[in-house]
């Protein structure tokens, strides 16, 4: 028994805003969890202090699946993003506490290694396909495997995933949503050339990803599939909203370009006929907004009797904390594929230290014991909370669109 006795939750704003759960136990050993809600932290937050908290103290952190069922049943109200990710925090927090209470990295307690590194990819932008081209470079040149290129659409003024800086993309960027303006006849007409002029210069030997952030119809999405196959992308992400999960048979009626869905699921309800009906090739979705690693396993080992990868979302807004949650779990899956890595700016490594590394485009989460990341209180303390939305978009004639 390893009894929980003390439980808050620390929001903090080096560089972006970040919400974490630290757990304490009797014996000393405390742990953390990321709950981190890009543009609606403080409701995890309060879900947390005012919800959640008040059900731990005095529990076995040991029982990790006994404490996810009676948060997750015992709330009634099932499933939800507020919920699950609060569900993530609690449950990415006592992984840390078993894998620190036993001595070993978090990874050997969900089987070992399986591979000997997690293949990620780096974000290649630009304002033009000239520039993006030149990121996927300098992303090349450091050893990554595997990129993702967006570029800037010519006609529009801004494009989702084109970023000021040159490594983080940061689009949670003002007190109120920025809005944004879109054409998707826009953007169809500019991916298929960025991808040519990506071959040309990148040649064969790397995977070339892309993000279509739910803008297309399914329709629109089978074209776009269909003109990029000559470039062999390893996935269109998010062609299409995926609330309803039938559309995307139409997608794959119209294309052998690779799918991949999930950074906004939060249950294995929301992708269930997605893998069942092998209408996606990978599933996106991550410890911090999936429930932890507990669901997220559940999830994965769903998608390994269709063939389905996993490729977790790994954007900045999701912390170190859970970049080394992905990484403990993206090494010891049996059917990996892909990890995103948004590297975080160095304010946001300071406050929380890690022992997660990058080596000729795999990485490794350390063999420390829990997650190998912590938190520096003190140094969080100095970064207050600043409210920061996601943009909007709407089309040019005025129409709330999806960003
Ligand atoms: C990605 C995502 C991000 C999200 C962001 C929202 O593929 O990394 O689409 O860019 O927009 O994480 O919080
Ligand atoms: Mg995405």
């Amino acid at each position: 028994m390893l009894r929980i006795t003390n439980a808050r939750v620390i929001v903090t704003c080096p560089g972006r805003n970040f919400v974490t759960l630290k757990i304490e136990t009797d014996a000393g050993v405390y742990g953390i969890g990321d709950a981190t809600l890009n543009g609606r932290e403080l409701a995890v937050a309060s879900y947390l202090e005012d919800h959640v908290i008040p059900c731990l103290i005095g529990k076995d952190a040991h029982r990790i699946e006994d404490i996810w069922q009676y948060l997750y049943r015992g709330a009634y109200w099932r499933r939800g993003p507020v919920t699950m990710t609060a569900i993530a925090a609690v449950d990415t927090a006592l992984w840390d506490i078993k894998g620190k209470a036993a001595g070993l990295p978090v990874y050997q307690l969900l089987g070992g290694a399986a591979r000997e590194g997690v293949m990620v990819y780096g974000h290649a932008n630009g304002e033009t396909i000239e520039a993006t081209i030149e990121a996927a470079l300098d992303y090349k040149e450091q050893g990554y495997k595997a990129i993702r290129l967006q570029s800037g659409v010519p006609g529009l003024a801004s494009t989702y995933g084109v970023s000021k800086d040159k490594y983080f993309y940061e689009p949670a960027d003002a007190a109120l949503p920025t809005e944004n303006v879109w054409s998707t006849e826009k953007y169809m007409r500019s991916v298929p050339p960025l991808f040519a002029k990506a071959r040309d210069a990148l040649g064969w030997d790397v995977h070339l990803l892309h993000d279509a952030h739910h803008r297309l119809t399914p329709i629109e999405a089978g074209r776009l599939g269909r003109d990029l196959e000559p470039y062999r992308p390893f996935w269109l992400e998010d062609p299409t909203p995926a609330e309803n999960q039938d559309s995307f048979r139409l997608i794959r009626q119209h294309t052998t370009t690779p799918i991949a869905v999930g950074e906004i699921f939060s249950s294995i309800h929301d992708c269930r006929s997605l893998i069942e009906n092998q209408l996606i090739d990978y599933i996106r979705a991550t410890v911090v907004h999936a429930g932890g690693i507990t669901h997220l396993r559940r999830i994965a080992a769903l998608a390994d009797l269709y063939q389905v990868r996993t490729g977790c979302h790994g954007a900045t807004d999701l912390s170190p904390v859970c970049m080394a949650a992905a990484l403990h779990f993206g090494l010891s899956v049996p059917n990996f594929g892909v990890q995103e890595y948004m590297r975080h700016a160095a304010e946001t490594d300071a406050v929380f230290p890690h022992a997660y590394r990058f080596e000729r485009g795999m990485m490794h989460p350390g063999d420390a014991p829990g997650l190998g990341v912590d938190i520096d209180e003190a140094l969080a303390a100095r970064y207050e909370y600043k409210r920061a939305y996601l943009p909007v978009n709407r089309l040019e004639d005025g129409t709330l669109f999806n960003w």
